[in-house]
Formats: C-alpha cells, structure tokens, sequence
C-alpha cells in the first residue's frame, strides 16, 4: 500500500509561537527519520504567494494555494506542517476539504488527514511579547488590517488539538501533538 501523508494546519495570532512549535515538532519528526516539511511565511510568501497582502480576499487565496500545496506534500508522503495565522474559519475550511477530497485519479484513495492545531494565545499576552513591534505599529495605525487589532481572528471551534502556549513550553507543545499523531496511528 501506498505509504501516505497528513497535513498539520496551525492558526493562531501573530507572537502566538505558531512558528516556534511548528519547528521544533519538524526537528523532532526529522530527528524520528520521517519526511516534514515547514510551510510559513519565509517560504510562501515571499515565493509563490509574493502577489498577495493582507486584505481579507488575499488572505483567503494565500490560504487556499497553501491548503493545495500542503495537501500536495502530503499525497507524497510527507508530513506537511503549515504556519499562517489562517483568520478566517471559512478558509481553514476549505484546506480541510481539499484534504478530503477524493483524487479523481485514484478514487480508491483514503483520504489525506489534516489536524488543526490552535495555538491559542490571548491577545493581551501576544500584544505583551509583540517580539516584532507590529502590535504596536498596528495600535498607532501604521499597519493596517492587523489581526487582533483591525482584523478580525476567528479561532477554531473543534481543532483536532487545542495549545494553550502561554501556559505551555514549547517542548511540552510538541509532546502534545507527538501523543495525538501517536494516539491515531499516524507516527
Ligand atoms: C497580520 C501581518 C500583517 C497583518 C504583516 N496582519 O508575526 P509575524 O508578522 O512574523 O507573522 C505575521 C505574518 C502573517 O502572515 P500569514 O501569511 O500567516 O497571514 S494570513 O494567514 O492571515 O494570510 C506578521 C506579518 O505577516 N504581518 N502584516 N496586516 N500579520
């Protein structure tokens, strides 16, 4: 049988530590032998999604060619791992189903799993660590649309797996996810 993928969807706010856990749970995976791969910022838009800002309709396409790319790694074997703030449910929706879809060449196909990871934060402690200065920026009016301040974040209703990264370290984030990857027979 074909060996197969899934795809690790974090959305959380800016400072939520989104990308601190993503890479350390890449680094345990890698360290396990098995194939990861990090999507995030650094590689997507500044590459494929470089035409895109962050109005709600570009955030909804940066979203959907991410949700098709990530579902492209995992059909190949690998666990895809994403890191965007992803706001709006509706587009997290949309990767989700993309994942389900069946292959029209390989109906037989399971379909590829996607956990949604909630790396939950309030935003007065996001605001706090603010390790970019953009909260701050986005309070004086200087970035606008900013998520949490002039845009909206709609988190998760029933995420696979639910972080509360200020009351966590990031190591014992990572052992979260490893027990409920473990837990479904997926590592
Ligand atoms: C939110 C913004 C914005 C606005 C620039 N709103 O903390 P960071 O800097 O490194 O991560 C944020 C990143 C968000 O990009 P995503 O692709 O993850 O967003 S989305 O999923 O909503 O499409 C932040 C920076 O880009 N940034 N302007 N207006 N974050």
């Amino acid at each position: 049988r074909k060996q197969r993928g899934f795809t690790l969807w974090f959305t959380g706010l800016s400072a939520s530590g989104k990308s601190t856990i993503a890479t350390a749970l890449e680094q345990h995976l890698l360290h396990l032998g098995l194939a990861a791969y990090r999507l995030d910022g650094d590689n997507v838009r500044f590459g494929l999604n470089k035409d895109l800002g962050f109005s709600e309709s570009d955030r909804n396409e940066n979203i959907r060619r991410i949700g098709e790319v990530a579902k492209l790694f995992a059909d190949s074997a690998t666990i895809a791992i994403t890191s965007f703030i992803s706001p709006y449910r509706k587009d997290r929706q949309v990767a989700r189903d993309l994942h389900a879809a069946k292959n029209p060449a390989n109906p037989d196909d399971e379909p590829l799993p996607f956990i949604e990871v909630f790396v939950d934060i309030p935003l007065e402690v996001a605001e706090q660590r603010d390790p970019k200065g953009l909260y701050k920026k986005a309070r004086e009016g200087k970035i606008p649309d900013f998520t949490g301040i002039s845009a909206p974040y709609e988190a998760p209703e029933s995420p696979e797996i639910h972080i509360r990264s200020d009351l966590k370290s990031v190591e014992e984030s990572v052992v979260a996810i490893v027990d409920y990857l473990n837990s479904k027979g997926l590592l």
